[in-house]
């Protein structure tokens, strides 16, 4: 592994003084918001799982290399690339890698390459899922595979309702995923802190978190587990509002035909022009929220060992 993986000189002594350290991904940068909110957002969000304690690794392949830690500098070009950069799932790492070419990693993909570095906690915003219409189109996310075969926790915001969230929850059931609802016992639906779904568990604390990840892990359930943490009530949309702009974005992407690893860019771009940037503010304070709890549940999860 040593000619694919890099971690950077922080989060190696981070990991040898038995210092916490949260994964972040890089699809939410190059795809997820503009150009520069993006870059912005993700160095506060560094900012963040510092200021909580722990070491944050934002991770990417860059020029071949599985990189986990990134420079501000690298940020910045990632986030100034945007969508030019590959964006990188399960698939698509052994091309990118023999070919010396970068790539934005998704949720699935930032999971593989946390898992190699020895990272067990990372932290995004929304995790991709079963899309609406996937009985015909059979567009189920990497992501879902992921989490049933990788040893990391995922902390999110739930998933948007741009997915059919019923089969989503089916579908991690069947892989045998562990869905919890931090402090709720729904599924929050990224920008809003209800979706009507019921998650498998509520836990109330980083320490709860922890415990029930050691446990999943010390019994060779493998696999990785999906914290959802609902977005802070002051941030969180209008419902009414924030759904009619899904189900057009959703209509749009269909009348043009997009399909593929296209779709859920297509669909967070045009969530984001239809509600005026509303949702961009909401996006980037849950993914805050987010690194926080990741942080602690990192540090909870570093005095069990
Ligand atoms: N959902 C979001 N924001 C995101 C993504 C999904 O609310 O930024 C990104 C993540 O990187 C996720 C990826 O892993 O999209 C899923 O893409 P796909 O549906 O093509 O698997
Ligand atoms: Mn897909």
């Amino acid at each position: 592994m040593k000619n694919y993986l890099e971690i950077s000189p922080a989060v190696k002594a981070a990991q040898s003084a038995g210092l916490p350290v949260v994964a972040l991904e890089s699809t939410i940068i190059s795809h997820g918001m503009p150009y520069p909110r993006n870059v912005e957002t993700a160095i506060k969000v560094e900012e963040a799982v510092r200021e909580a304690g722990a070491v944050p690794a934002t991770i990417a392949v860059l020029g071949g290399r599985l990189r986990a830690g990134l420079s501000a500098d690298e940020i910045e070009y990632l986030g100034k690339k945007g969508p030019e950069v590959a964006k990188a799932s399960r698939r698509d790492l052994p091309v990118l890698v023999s070919k010396g070419a970068d790539g934005a990693t998704t949720v699935a993909t930032t999971m593989i390459i946390a898992h190699l570095a020895g990272i067990q906690v990372f932290a995004t915003g929304g995790v991709g899922g079963v899309h609406r219409g996937a009985e015909t189109t059979m567009d189920v996310s990497a992501d879902l595979e992921e989490l049933g075969r990788t040893p990391v926790m995922v902390v999110c915001a739930g998933a948007k309702a741009i997915l059919d969230l019923g089969l989503t929850l089916e579908y991690l059931e069947t892989k045998g995923v562990p869905v919890i609802g931090f402090g709720t016992e729904e599924l929050p639906a990224f920008y809003t802190r209800t979706s009507g779904f019921k998650t498998d568990y509520r836990l109330d604390t980083p320490e709860e978190l922890a415990a029930a990840f050691r446990a999943q892990q010390d019994m060779g359930l493998g696999g990785g587990m999906l914290v959802t943490n609902p977005i802070p009530e002051e941030w969180s949309m209008d419902p009414v509002r924030i759904n009619a702009a899904i189900d057009e974005a959703v209509a749009d992407a269909r009348r043009l035909g997009i399909k593929g690893k296209e779709t859920t860019p297509y669909l967070l771009a045009r969530v984001q022009e239809l509600t005026g940037g509303d949702s961009l503010e909401a996006n980037i304070k849950l993914v805050l929220n987010n690194a926080r709890l990741a942080a602690l549940t990192a540090k909870a999860l570093a005095k069990l060992e």
